[in-house]
């Protein structure tokens, strides 16, 4: 039995090694050493300041090696690691900071004023780390030991807190053991193929499963190398592809880099593998991709609550438009959403998911928790799906009102809600409609009050302050009514096919 699985499996092997972990932009490399030792003294910090194992450590910075040392720091600790999306307002955070009961909060110093009140508020410390590494919390770990002695931990322990956002419009803490990372971790690196020799072009990320955990997990575990980059940019990625084996990307990736003709087949003829997921990538996409480079991309399935769920065969047919097969340990099948009785195969209706890979429930939410995951294990995620005579799986539509924008998912909910409160507003419904470069983009659809003009812009202006930028409507338009079926819900299939060509 190992003392600490994940931090033993993922990190532990790499001690003192001198390879190279990160290739940074400006040219600098970091050994998985340096790594370690770095998340040694964030490790001795957090465990100084009064942090027991459990307590949740909340991290809304920039990406940086740092950013991804405090995740391994809090691995060795036995500490809970909630990373939070860089673009979410300080109102947005409190939310976050207050259910989870964080003991600590790590922000950009320029966050620092408005989450400082908040911190207060909900009992946490606060502390900066900025995209460049500097920052409160850096300074003060300098003064640890670049050894620290891992804290025990059981495959059941909870290792990180993801949120993602509900119907209700209410986010739910997605609770993700040590064995739900490990098992699935390693079930991709057999399956992609992953090894030492490996270089991923990283540029997703690192507070979404995405970019945290399916690429870094698995390049730590195959003890292979990221080029780490803050974001997508376009000219660096071309820059950088010539050094790369692998590179895993939303389907925005793959059309921005298809935009640009230097994208071609000889820059990336030596390339082993791309992988696409988060968001659906068009079979059109797709096809574009292998004609111009002859790589067919490798499409995969997967949520916050079960990691990865879906792959397309790494020797085999990737088949444009599919998921591919259930990953060797993850049982997945075709419901009926009002009974739960499996369909026959070939119909169309939700998909379910059981395995190692399924989280532990919703941080505090046991109801929530109910409602999503059965007793038998099964987790119904939302998603309807279809699976072919040959056992590839489609995902064919939402259970869920969801937009996914670029990667990132938008809950229609959220900002409902919020333009319902806005003055001269009678009620509203947000939509997602086609966008070239996002995939889907967010159109608010507002009905006034009687008698009343509506402000676009004040609204506009107004809600900017609460809600992340990438959730905000790109377009508001106002109707005298929504269109209603007989019993009175909103339809929003015919709203999304009168504002089709909104972004056209
Ligand atoms: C940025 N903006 C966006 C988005 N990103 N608007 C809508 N949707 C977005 N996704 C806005 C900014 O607010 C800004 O607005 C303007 O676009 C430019 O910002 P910038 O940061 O320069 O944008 P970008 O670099 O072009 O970013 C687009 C991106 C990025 C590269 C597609 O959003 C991204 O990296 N997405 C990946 C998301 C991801 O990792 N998802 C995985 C979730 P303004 O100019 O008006 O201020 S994990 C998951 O879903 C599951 C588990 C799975 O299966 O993987
Ligand atoms: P999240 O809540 O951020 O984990 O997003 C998970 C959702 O993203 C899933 O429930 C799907 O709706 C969607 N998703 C992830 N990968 C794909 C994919 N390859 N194709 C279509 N949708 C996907």
């Amino acid at each position: 039995m190992m003392a600490n699985p994940l931090y033993d499996t993922l990190f532990g092997q790499h001690h003192q090694s001198a390879s190279v972990f990160l290739q940074l932009p400006d040219g600098d490399m970091l050994s998985y050493g340096a790594f370690l030792e770095m998340a040694a003294q964030y490790a001795g910090l957090l465990s100084d300041i009064g942090l027991t194992p459990g307590d949740r450590v909340a991290v809304q910075v920039g990406k940086s090696p740092q950013a991804l040392a405090l995740y391994a720091a809090c691995v060795q600790a036995g500490l809970v690691f909630l990373p939070l999306n860089t673009a979410y307002t300080a109102d947005e955070v409190a939310y976050f900071v207050e259910n989870s009961g964080a003991g600590i909060m790590l922000c950009d110093e320029r966050a620092k004023s408005s989450l400082s009140p908040i911190a207060a508020r909900c009992g946490a410390r606060l502390d900066t780390l900025n995209a460049d590494g500097t920052g409160s919390f850096v300074q003060q770990a300098a003064a640890f030991p670049t050894m620290f002695d891992t804290v025990p931990r059981a495959e059941t322990d909870i290792a990180a807190l993801l949120y993602t956002s509900g119907t209700t419009g209410r986010s739910k803490g997605a609770m993700l053991s040590q064995g739900n990372l490990l098992s699935n971790a390693a079930t991709l690196q057999r399956e992609w193929r992953f090894t030492s020799k490996d270089v991923l072009l990283h540029a997703l990320p690192i507070f979404h499963t995405h970019g945290l955990f399916v690429a870094t997990n698995i390049t730590l575990l195959a003890g292979g190398q990221m080029i780490f980059l803050p974001k997508f940019d376009l000219d660096q990625m071309i820059g950088d592809i010539p050094r790369a084996t692998a590179m895993m990307g939303v389907p925005t990736f793959y059309t921005r880099l298809l935009s640009d003709t230097r994208f071609s087949k000889d820059l990336t003829a030596h390339m082993r593998l791309f992988v696409s997921g988060s968001a659906p990538l068009l079979a059109e996409t797709h096809l574009r991709f292998e004609e111009r480079t002859g790589h067919r991309i490798l499409e995969r399935y997967g949520m916050t609550e079960t990691n990865m769920n879906t792959s397309n065969p790494y020797d085999g047919e990737r088949r444009a438009g599919t998921v591919g097969f259930p990953l060797p340990d993850v049982e997945l099948k075709i419901t009926d959403s009002q009974t739960g009785a499996t369909l026959p195969q070939g119909e169309i209706g939700q998909i379910e998911v059981r395995g190692p890979n399924v989280f532990q429930g919703y941080w505090q939410m046991p109801e929530k928790t109910a409602e999503e995951l059965r007793e038998d294990g099964f987790f119904i995620t939302g998603d309807l799906g279809q699976i072919d005579a040959d056992g590839y799986v489609s995902i064919v539509g939402r259970n869920k009102d969801l937009i996914i924008s670029g990667g990132y998912n938008i809950y229609p909910k959220e900002i409902e809600l919020l333009l319902d409160e806005q003055d001269g507003v009678l009620e509203s419904a947000v939509i997602g409609v086609p966008h070239a470069d996002f995939g889907e983009s967010v159109v608010g659809v507002l009905v006034p009050k009687s008698d009343q003009k509506l402000d676009l812009e004040a609204i506009k202006t107004r809600i900017s302050g609460s809600l992340a930028r990438f959730k905000q409507p790109q377009k508001l338009v106002v109707l005298p009514e929504l269109p209603r079926n007989t019993m009175g819900k909103v339809q929003k299939n015919a709203l999304r096919a009168q504002f089709a060509s909104a972004f056209h």
